[in-house]
């Protein structure tokens, strides 16, 4: 994990009584870094958590040098619009994505602390990567069958839900739904299982209006003191989802990303054994990739 300096950042957080009257001043004070992921980092302010999205980017898990100017802001701006279509489905960790330090506006949410629960909530409608290797050894994915005959990017017949471990260092592992009862309790597994594909079949369907396909999607929760599920985390972004063109779909082959093909081809003709450090990249590959972000965030949300 990369360890950085705690910023220092300006928060209008701190209220002041003087005489009677409660004053909201703008005052700086140090935001302690929790967690550096590879494309985003979690700072801790008093009693809630704030989740700043980069506009790094990854390719083959590899993090690349060049940022995509407005990947953060993008990201953040659609995991918020999620949380708020699916306000009705389950309750999420979003405090706000405004109260946030000035200079990361737009790309962060205050959200509230939660005691993470140790699983990788999956949902999977297609056949892809983890869940395509499973289907091809076994006829099978976190012991669900599915029908003989599909390949690559099929559609499952319907959504699965296909939870791992949460591995703190290398390869999360599949899990079976019984292993997640005994984990997290069988009250709390279902709650888990319903959500997932409850957000999943919503997302999916919606963005399906748009022209969009969501094969899959990863989820993660948390718990109140009071023992409520909440939604945390981001929620159906590109970086949490697998997201095709609809008009690009075709079952057998693998899929074109919709966010990330440019980086994708560009990268396939270098010289590079897709392990650190990754290569610089070029400008038009940056504009490409930037406008397939922004037109996916205007295609879903409908705005600018
Ligand atoms: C999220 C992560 C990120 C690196 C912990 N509401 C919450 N309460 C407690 N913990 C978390 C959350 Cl969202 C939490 N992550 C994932 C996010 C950078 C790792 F922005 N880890």
């Amino acid at each position: 994990m990369m360890v950085r300096a705690p910023a220092l950042v300006r928060c209008a957080r701190t209220a002041r009584v003087f005489s009677g009257r409660i004053f909201l001043g703008w005052e700086e004070h140090e935001l302690e870094l929790v967690h550096s992921g590879k494309v985003r980092d979690l700072y801790a302010d008093g009693d809630d958590l704030i989740m700043v999205a980069s506009d790094r980017v990854s390719v083959y898990d590899v993090v690349l040098p060049t940022p995509i100017p407005g990947k953060g802001r993008v990201l953040t701006q659609l995991s918020l619009w999620w949380f708020g279509q699916l306000g009705g489905v389950i309750p999420n960790h979003v405090i706000s994505g405004t109260d946030v330090p000035a200079e990361w506006a737009g790309r962060a949410i205050r959200c509230r602390r939660l005691s993470m629960l140790p699983v990788e909530c999956i949902a999977r409608g297609y056949l892809a990567g983890l869940g395509l290797a499973s289907y091809q050894q076994s006829g099978a994915i976190s012991g669900v069958r599915l029908p003989p005959g599909l390949g690559e990017g099929s559609r499952l017949p319907e959504p699965v839900f296909t939870p791992t471990t949460k591995a703190a260092t290398g390869h999360d592992e599949p899990m079976t739904y019984a292993e997640v009862a005994a984990l997290v309790g069988g009250s709390v597994a279902a709650e888990l299982q319903r959500a997932t594909l409850e957000v999943y079949r919503r997302g999916a369907e919606l963005a399906a209006t748009r022209g969009v396909v969501i094969a899959d999607t990863k989820l993660e929760f948390g718990l109140l003191p009071d023992g409520t599920v909440m939604l945390a985390d981001e929620v159906l972004t590109p970086d949490s989802s697998r997201f095709w063109a609809a008009s690009e779909w075709q079952p057998g082959r693998p899929q074109r990303s919709l966010d990330k093909q440019f980086l994708r081809d560009w990268s396939a003709g270098l010289d590079w054994d897709r392990r650190p450090p990754g290569p610089a990249i070029p400008p038009d590959v940056v504009a490409a990739t930037q406008a397939r972000y922004q037109e996916l965030y205007t295609r879903m949300t409908g705005r600018e």
